[in-house]
């Protein structure tokens, strides 16, 4: 007897198989043009109660809230109806983020630190969700968020300390430049390790919400880090749990060499995450500070009355190169930044200013003076502390400290092991 046959697949004439491998519409040369790039106008978007159910309004997240018009104005239901001073507040915040990197990223070119990253073309997506958020609510943010600390007060002079790691760095030159961590102002440690930060915000929130308290949490990555499995199992717990959190997706149309495609832009919205998931979802205007701070402030509401959970993106622009190891020639269209419709968020928050009369060109340019003051007279005094280089660092031997709370025997041993070798040397710690 012989075998049976196996399962026959008649395979006929049918296609081959193929994958589709995304490919971004512009590269170096080509003219850009973004006319495609859907834009809803300013104030069509609906803003639900705050306690309404996520499935009920999930047009939210496939279409935009935007606030501020073509005339500058702030229109709809969504604008935040803030004061002038806080507006000055937030436009002064922004300058202030530009001002920082601008000198930090010259400061790397001068070989003065070993990297930095800016936020140029951003700040809103930071600086306005600070105001937003109240002081005491815990951020998990990544690498482009340093808005959160200008906004909320961090000393320049210790943020610029710690990227020098120099010996004013109060990490002690374990993390990488611009890799912060202030508990003072809420700001949890940055990893380099792409969206560990968003599980950890939701069990931070967890941890709150069981504590009774009332402090929620926010966290931030960039749409290139939504393809991470993290993100997916953060959204899972906190909509089990209902968790107070804030998702925040900084939709910058690039990760590093790769565009939003490849992290699924082409199929749908990165606000489109929370549908299926059952969270909010809001898609909103990441270049609008209004924007910005009129989504925040909601998704806080709805956080600290036990609604849940909301994810929020942020369709922005990353103006410049990923990190000062990049260099963005080499992969996109010159024309890009420039192109983009939605504009530069410091020059749209000034404008509306100006258009209800309570700015002008001459105090914009006093503004602009003083914050580049201000960053200067911070990084002479950080800078005194030492750079890159200069022999000014934290002292060998601190290596191991600040790691464990208890150091365990084998780095006690490594650490008294490197002590005998720089004594015997002769030239203790005299290594750079
Ligand atoms: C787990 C992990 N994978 C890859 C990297 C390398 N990496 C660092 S930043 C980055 C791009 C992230 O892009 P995106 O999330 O869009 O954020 P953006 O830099 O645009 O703000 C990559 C791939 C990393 N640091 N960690």
């Amino acid at each position: 007897m012989g075998e049976e046959p196996g399962i026959v697949h008649p395979r006929g004439n049918l296609p081959p198989l193929s994958l589709h491998v995304p490919e971004p519409k512009f590269r170096p040369g080509d003219a850009v043009d973004f006319a495609d790039v859907p834009i809803p106008p300013a104030g069509a978007a609906r803003r639900p109660d705050t306690a309404e159910p996520a499935r009920d309004f999930t047009e939210l997240a496939y279409s935009m809230v935007r606030v501020l018009d073509e005339n500058d104005q702030a229109v709809g239901t969504w604008n935040p109806r803030l004061s002038p001073d806080t507006l000055r507040r937030m436009l002064r915040h922004m300058a202030t983020v530009r001002a920082f990197d601008e000198r930090m990223f010259r400061a790397q070119r001068q070989g003065k630190t070993s990297f930095y990253m800016k936020s140029l073309g951003e700040e809103a997506v930071a600086v306005a969700a600070a105001h937003a958020l109240d002081a005491e609510d815990m951020c998990f943010p990544s690498y482009r968020q340093q808005g959160l600390l200008i906004a909320r007060g961090c000393p320049m002079v210790d943020m610029m300390n710690q990227i020098y790691s120099n010996t004013g760095d109060k990490l002690q030159g374990k993390q990488l430049p611009i890799m912060y961590s202030e508990k003072r102002f809420g700001f949890f440690s940055i990893s380099g390790n792409l969206t560990t930060q968003y599980p950890q915000a939701v069990g931070w929130a967890m941890a709150s919400a069981s504590k009774g308290d009332t402090r929620i949490a926010a966290t931030w990555c960039g749409e290139g880090s939504t393809a991470e499995g993290d993100f997916h199992s953060a959204l899972t717990f906190a909509t089990v749990y209902r968790a107070p959190v804030i998702f925040n997706v900084v939709n910058n149309q690039w990760a590093i060499s790769s565009f939003s495609g490849f992290a699924g832009a082409e199929a749908t919205t990165f606000a489109a995450r929370a549908v299926g998931y059952g969270i909010a979802g809001l898609r909103v205007d990441g270049n609008d500070a209004l924007a910005v701070y009129a989504a925040t402030a909601w998704a806080a509401e709805r956080a600290r009355t036990n609604a849940g959970p909301t994810l929020i993106e942020h369709f922005t622009y990353r103006t410049e190169g990923h990190s000062t190891s990049d260099d963005p020639t080499q992969y996109r269209s010159a024309g890009e930044p420039n192109a983009w419709p939605l504009g530069d968020p410091i020059r749209r928050l000034k404008d509306h200013l100006v258009a209800i009369g309570e700015w002008d060109e001459a105090r914009q340019a006093d503004m602009d003076r003083e914050v580049a003051e201000q960053v200067k007279a911070a990084q002479k005094e950080a800078e005194k502390n030492g750079v890159l280089g200069h022999g000014l660092r934290q002292p060998l031997d601190s290596l191991f400290d600040g790691v464990f709370e208890e150091m365990p025997w084998h780095l006690r041993e490594q650490r008294q092991m490197m002590i005998d070798e720089e004594t015997a040397s002769g030239r203790p710690w005299d290594r750079t």
